[in-house]
């Protein structure tokens, strides 16, 4: 049966390989970023392509107010959301803790932490009404372990691995399922945005190894959200083969 899956941070990376493993399936799905002319490209793409339907939001994360605009305009065919996807996010440099720009910080702890929870505030009130859904937030091995120059982004990482936990906690007694899918190094322009749009220094986090691809976290989207009703998969950790721990990579 086809469902309605919001996914944020569709525009790019792992969110877009999500969107077009959902609607592979014939799933209906709500399309959310900043960037609206990807957004808007997006979906004419998976009408050319798929046979669901889909919508396009356009807000960010940060806006609480926006946020819940848009999630409360959205038309009927798409007011149920059965799987929300919190995959918006991002990293702002690399710097030691000592060299750290606190904008830097803020951003990263705006978006991938408050973001993530002003989304998650919009939709589970209808989650708790139906009694019903399941929410899987994009995690990373960065929410597992720190790494030199890692400091905030990892925060903020270990948080959404915290949030994860807890909202299972929380939301057992309304049949909503918490998952979150925890990658390593996944090439996407994650590092561009990281390095402020250095798109050599970008190349040079996955010189010489294989990343992993959006679509092989995508696929661990998949199955986590296509398990059976009294099946819950709590986390997946998913590495490049080339990649041991956040410190260690094999490089040829
Ligand atoms: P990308 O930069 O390719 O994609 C990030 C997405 O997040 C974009 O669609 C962007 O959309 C959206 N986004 C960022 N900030 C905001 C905002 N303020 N409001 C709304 N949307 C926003 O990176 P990835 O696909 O790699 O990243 C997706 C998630 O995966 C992130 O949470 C990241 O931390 C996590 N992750 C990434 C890994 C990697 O190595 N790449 C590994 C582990 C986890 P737009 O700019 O249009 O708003
Ligand atoms: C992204 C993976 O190792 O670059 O979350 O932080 S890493």
């Amino acid at each position: 049966m086809s469902k309605t899956i919001l996914v944020t941070g569709a525009t790019s990376g792992i969110g877009q390989a999500c969107v077009h493993r959902f609607a592979k399936e014939g799933h209906n799905i709500i399309l959310t970023g900043r960037r609206s002319q990807r957004l808007n490209d997006l979906v004419d793409k998976l009408i050319s392509a798929y046979a669901g339907n889909y919508i396009a939001l356009n807000f960010d994360v940060r806006n609480r107010e926006e946020v819940r605009e848009a999630i409360n305009s959205l038309p009927e065919a798409f007011s149920k959301i059965d799987i929300l996807v919190n995959n918006a996010g991002l990293a702002a440099g690399a710097n030691k803790i000592q060299d750290g720009n606190y904008q830097h910080w803020e951003r990263m702890i705006d978006t991938n932490l408050k973001g993530l929870l002003y989304v998650s505030e919009a939709v589970i009130p209808q989650m708790v009404a139906r009694n019903g859904g399941m929410i899987i937030n994009i995690d990373s091995t960065a929410g597992k372990e720190a790494y030199p120059g890692g400091n905030v982004y990892c925060a903020t990482k270990h948080g959404v691995d915290a949030l994860t936990k807890g909202m299972r906690m929380d939301l057992l007694e309304h049949k909503i399922k918490v998952g979150m899918v925890s990658p390593g190094l996944v090439e996407t322009e994650f590092s561009i945005v990281r390095f402020d749009g250095d798109e050599e220094k970008a190349k040079k986090v996955y010189s010489g190894m294989t990343p992993l691809r959006p679509e092989d976290v995508a696929e661990s989207v998949y199955f986590m959200a296509s398990q059976p009703d009294h099946v819950s998969i709590l986390d997946i950790v998913i590495m490049p083969s080339d990649q041991a721990s956040s410190t260690q990579v094999r490089r040829s």
